[in-house]
């Protein structure tokens, strides 16, 4: 054992076991997932797909990758899936190049209202190789009018929609007519709400995207990885290509093994009422914020933000770190028209996915409410929080004993 390592490993569980998790994008996986990215599946290179290896030994990961495609296309009823995208970033990559030339156009989101780094950011790769125009929310939704009036003029290849801090439901019916109307493609990346989509708790982008990116680690609670879905064999060919040999070498099968566990899990009743308690949790505490009188947005999902900034006088960063030194966990984030920059915020986004995996219940969330509320407004005390949080968490699950 490399003590150096598990010193920080097992700090690291203690940490996970002893706060309160409210990053938006963050889960805790099944002990079946946990041992599968940690098991002897890592040692093969299998590039290539099931079947169209350039190595031998293949049989097994070929049958391992396989069922994972055939459940992750029962899962979102899809035709088509490529599940060997190692992130997020990679499956829009490769979505991007398979859907448009170099220097296409493509219509995403304004950043800091709830877009990622890939669409379009000016310091990730996209906005490198690929022209972009962005649409604004209006009062913190979206403005389909206005997304079309801006694609009528703008005339973009590609609309794109799915979001990393967006709380409400997305209308995808509504972007494809936009897209039909301009003759764009349409993408949706549905990592935040993947777990919603599987289980029916959000509208599913089929039958209207061309094609379908995610993530699996999200509301999902899979592996850390990539998800790439489409319903044509024309483009699921584009797609494989970009992924393999085009962006990606060696597929991580440990990690296809532990998608494929993801995808079975994602389709019981049991993750189906897990994803309701999610969406009730998050619910209550943003209404309870609400009643106290914090500017929160509403929400539709497993997310909200926080206007920090008019609330508390804070900006997202202050109230991170604030939260911190109790042992909540979340992010600073940006929130429609922000004044301030990325690396302060006026926002803190909430999600309620990680902690209702631990067994969170409303009542439970009301009460994160109030530790938010009091400590960041002074109310109540260091000593006085921590107790409250050691008190909520008492009941829950130890991360190490998910799925027993
Ligand atoms: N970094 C992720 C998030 O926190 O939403 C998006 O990839």
């Amino acid at each position: 054992m490399d003590q150096e390592i598990n010193k920080w490993l097992l700090l690291e569980q203690e940490r996970q076991n002893n706060g309160i998790e409210l990053i938006a994008s963050e889960n805790f996986v099944s002990k079946e997932i946990r041992k599968l990215t940690g098991s002897i599946l890592t040692n093969k290179y299998a590039e290539g797909y099931p079947g169209k290896r350039y190595y031998g030994g293949c049989e097994c990961v070929d049958a391992i990758e396989q069922i994972a495609i055939d459940r992750a296309c029962k899962l979102f009823s899809c035709n088509f899936a490529n599940v060997q995208p190692h992130s997020g970033s990679q499956a829009n990559a490769a979505a991007y190049r398979a859907l448009l030339p170099r220097g296409g156009k493509i219509l995403s989101l304004v950043l800091n209202d709830g877009g990622h780094l890939t669409h379009g950011s000016p310091v990730s790769f996209s906005s490198h190789l690929y022209k972009f125009a962005f649409y604004p929310l209006k009062d913190g939704h979206l403005d389909y009018d206005e997304v079309e009036r801006i694609a009528l003029e703008y005339k973009p290849d590609l609309i794109l929609c799915g979001y990393s801090s967006y709380p409400y439901v997305i209308d995808f019916k509504r972007f494809k007519e936009i897209a039909d109307k301009v003759e764009a493609c349409l993408m949706v990346d549905m990592a935040h709400i993947a777990g919603l989509v599987a289980t029916n708790e959000h509208p599913s982008p089929f039958p209207y995207a061309d094609i379908v990116t995610s993530t699996t680690h999200k509301t999902l609670r899979g592996p850390r990885g990539g998800l790439i879905l489409c319903n044509d064999s024309e483009i699921i060919k584009k797609v494989n290509s970009a992924i393999f040999p085009y962006y990606q070498g060696g597929p991580l099968e440990h990690v296809i093994a532990a998608k494929a566990v993801c995808f079975k899990e994602a389709m019981s009743d049991d993750f189906k009422r897990y994803i309701q308690q999610v969406k009730i949790n998050t619910k209550a505490c943003s209404n309870r914020l609400k009643q106290l009188g914090v500017k929160v947005s509403g929400t539709d999902n497993h997310l909200f933000l926080i206007n920090v900034l008019d609330s508390y006088s804070l900006t997202g960063k202050e109230a991170q770190l604030a939260l911190e030194e109790i042992g909540i966990t979340t992010n600073k984030n940006m929130i429609p028209n922000d004044t301030l920059t990325p690396s302060k915020t006026s926002g803190l986004r909430i999600g309620f996915a990680a902690v209702t995996t631990r067994g969170c219940t409303k009542e439970q969330a009301e009460s994160v409410a109030d530790i938010i509320h009091g400590f960041l407004s002074k109310a109540i005390d260091k000593d006085k929080a921590l107790k409250m949080v050691k008190e909520v968490i008492k009941s829950w699950k130890l991360v190490q004993e998910i799925g027993e």
